[in-house]
């Protein structure tokens, strides 16, 4: 057999399995892609929130992009949990220096508890030095207000938001609506020149945590098997609007999104 396409999540451990790297690889093999992860933190969490946060050491984090990237190859990449500066400094270098396909930049902020996953002082160096390497970057309107200081509540919000963002660098940008209320969850997709609009009937489910990630994985995914941007984000819309009507309950909190419903029998 020849090898499947392959996708690289770099992101953080959730030890409770709903979201991060678990979501992401989770999501890679229902999209029927090869998952590879490169962990910059390992998160103590379950439904109830995250209660510890331990770093992985930048040159780490470096030295597994580098090395799956020159040995098995890397069709499509992911980043969600990036921590710090100094972990987005060392991949920024490591992607300068190895061959890696097209990168979805989630820009993971906290987590669905508020619990913090990137340094305030990290801010600065995930817009200046990742978004322009970035296909597309995917923010909620949580972290469009971190990354941009805009508080966005309507469409025109989010196209203004979604101009500013591009002005940043990235090839293309995905503002999430998700968190609006309303009957209809949409997103807006900009290249720079035109807006186009995602929407979805709203799922009413408390049970949400690993949507972002497990959105951007699998359009990290699509992107690895050879598919265009917008083909993409779609396909990876539909994955994580089907993922959200298989959520479930879990523990005593939020509960996951569920991946099952690709390869349930
Ligand atoms: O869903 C964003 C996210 C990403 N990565 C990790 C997380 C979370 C949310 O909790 O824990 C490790």
């Amino acid at each position: 057999m020849t090898r499947p396409p392959t996708a690289l999540t770099i992101a953080g451990s959730d030890s409770g399995g709903g979201a991060g790297l678990q979501a992401d690889l989770k999501t890679f093999l229902a999209c029927r892609v090869h998952g590879m992860c490169a962990v910059t933190a390992v998160t103590v969490q379950n439904s109830q929130g995250v209660s510890g946060v331990h770093e992985v050491p930048p040159k780490v984090v470096a030295d597994q992009i580098a090395s799956v990237a020159n040995d098995i190859g890397v069709d499509a990449a992911k980043t969600g949990m990036l921590a710090s500066a100094a972990i987005i400094d060392a991949i920024v270098d490591v992607l300068g220096k190895v061959e890696v396909g097209p990168l979805v930049v989630d820009p993971v902020c906290a987590s669905q508890h508020g619990d913090p996953l990137l340094s305030p002082d990290a801010v600065g160096a995930l817009t200046s030095r990742l978004f322009p390497l970035a296909e597309v970057v995917t923010p909620n309107l949580g972290e469009v207000r971190v990354l941009t200081g805009m508080v966005v509540d309507d469409l025109p919000g989010m196209r203004e938001a979604a101009r500013r963002l591009h002005d940043l660098g990235p090839r293309w940008v995905l503002v999430k609506g998700g968190h609006l209320t309303g009957d209809t969850a949409v997103d807006v997709l900009y290249d720079g020149a035109e807006f186009q609009e995602l929407a979805e009937p709203r799922r009413p489910t408390p049970h949400t945590h690993g949507t972002g990630d497990t959105l951007a994985a699998a359009t990290a995914a699509a992107l690895a098997r050879g598919e265009s941007l917008v083909d993409a984000v779609r396909r990876g819309k539909a994955f994580v609007t089907a993922s959200i009507d298989d959520s479930f309950a879990l523990g005593s909190g939020l509960g996951p999104v569920g991946q099952f419903w690709r390869v349930r029998d």
